[in-house]
């Protein structure tokens, strides 16, 4: 009868003499697979007496037990040695420069974005943000669009399915319900501006379906037109880095405004490129006017006691002019090249203390 204790002297040297994972594979075959040495023991039981079978069976279990888990150590610490050795050997040295890959930047939108916020932030403007998916009250019925309003197709809003409730959330065709969802929950005074993305189902040269407005709200006792000039100018001036820029503000409507108001900038198309501050052309850059009693109304304010302003702009469309873009298309086409071009460095980020670009 094969000795067990000589087995397993054996099978526990050539476990301690595997050099590599492969070796010690084949340990575990010839001792615990199916013609194994320890695996042939355990068929020898059959032809044994219920007493000798017990006894036997117990002591071969025990060496099965005891070659197991020598092997599992033994795996374990090859493993670990095998990790030790790559990790010597795969040294990175995260100060040597790079090689050469196209480095990220900051999309232009992005930095027109920062650039607006960094100047109305010095103004007094706080920050304010709210959902991309927004309902029928904060998106349209707060701001006075009448139900069943052409007005509301004007946009070509996005809209998902009707829930089990008859309701239907829309993609916010404009930021505005930010401004509503900051008066419902705030006391004025309020001064903020809501930056962010905007969708409307629309797409050419100056339209996609997804772009970005900034927009703002002051609402304070005595609120009149001239502190929405002064603003507005004030802010424009500061954006196209000019001394003066001279606006005309134009009658317009807006259901969530009464007056309302295009505002254009003076500006030169005569050299090819726009200049601003100078030549005889307007360009219409943004949209503004005192915020219709009935908004007020809705939004838990009264109006007797308290007036504002507001406006709207379209950031992608304020970089294009700033930075020279032709198309708007381009903006969000991920094209890495256009990117590389246009990109700016994630270190030049605006601000009123080291400039705005
Ligand atoms: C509240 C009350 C009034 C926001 C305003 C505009 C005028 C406007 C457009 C500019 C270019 C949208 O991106 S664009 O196409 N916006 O002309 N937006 S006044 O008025 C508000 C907003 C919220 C509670």
């Amino acid at each position: 009868m094969t000795d067990l204790t000589t087995l397993e002297a054996d099978v526990l040297a050539q476990v301690a003499a595997a050099g590599d994972l492969a070796a010690l594979d084949a340990v575990r075959v010839a001792a615990l697979g199916k013609t194994g040495s320890i695996s042939g023991l355990l068929k020898t039981l059959g032809a044994m007496s219920p007493d000798e079978r017990k006894e036997r069976g117990a002591a071969i279990n025990v060496l099965r037990d005891r070659a197991q888990t020598a092997l599992n150590d033994k795996k374990a610490a090859l493993e670990a040695a095998a990790l030790d050795a790559r990790l010597a050997s795969e040294t990175l040295d995260l100060t040597l420069p790079a090689p050469y890959r196209r480095k990220g930047s900051v999309h232009p939108t992005m930095q027109t974005m920062d650039e607006m916020v960094a100047i109305f932030a010095e103004m007094g403007f706080a920050v304010a943000e709210g959902p991309d998916i927004e309902d029928d009250f904060h998106n349209f019925t707060a701001l006075n669009f009448p139900p069943k309003h052409p007005a509301r197709e004007m946009h070509d809003t996005f809209f998902f399915n009707t829930k089990e409730d008859g309701e239907r959330m829309l993609l916010r065709t404009h930021t505005s319900p930010v401004q509503v969802r900051t008066m419902l929950s705030q006391k004025p005074p309020i001064r903020i501006i809501a930056p962010g993305r905007t969708y409307r189902m629309d797409s050419d040269a100056t339209h996609t379906p997804m772009f970005h407005q900034v927009e703002g709200l002051v609402i304070d006792k005595g609120i009149h037109m001239g502190h929405l000039k002064w603003t507005l100018e004030t802010f424009l001036a500061r954006f196209f880095e000019s001394d003066t820029v001279t606006t005309q503000f134009r009658p317009h409507h807006f259901p969530f405004t009464e007056p309302s108001a295009e505002t254009d900038v003076q500006c030169d198309r005569s050299g090819g490129e726009i200049k601003i501050g100078q030549g005889t052309s307007w360009l219409e850059i943004l949209g503004c006017g005192m915020v219709h009693p009935n908004v007020l109304r809705a939004c838990g304010i009264d109006p007797d006691e308290y007036q504002g302003f507001a406006f709207g702009m379209g950031v992608d469309r304020l970089g294009m002019l700033k930075y020279g873009m032709p198309d708007l298309r381009d903006m969000f086409a991920s094209d890495g090249r256009w990117l590389a071009h246009y990109g700016f460095s994630a270190f030049a980020a605006p601000n009123a203390a080291s400039g705005l670009s």
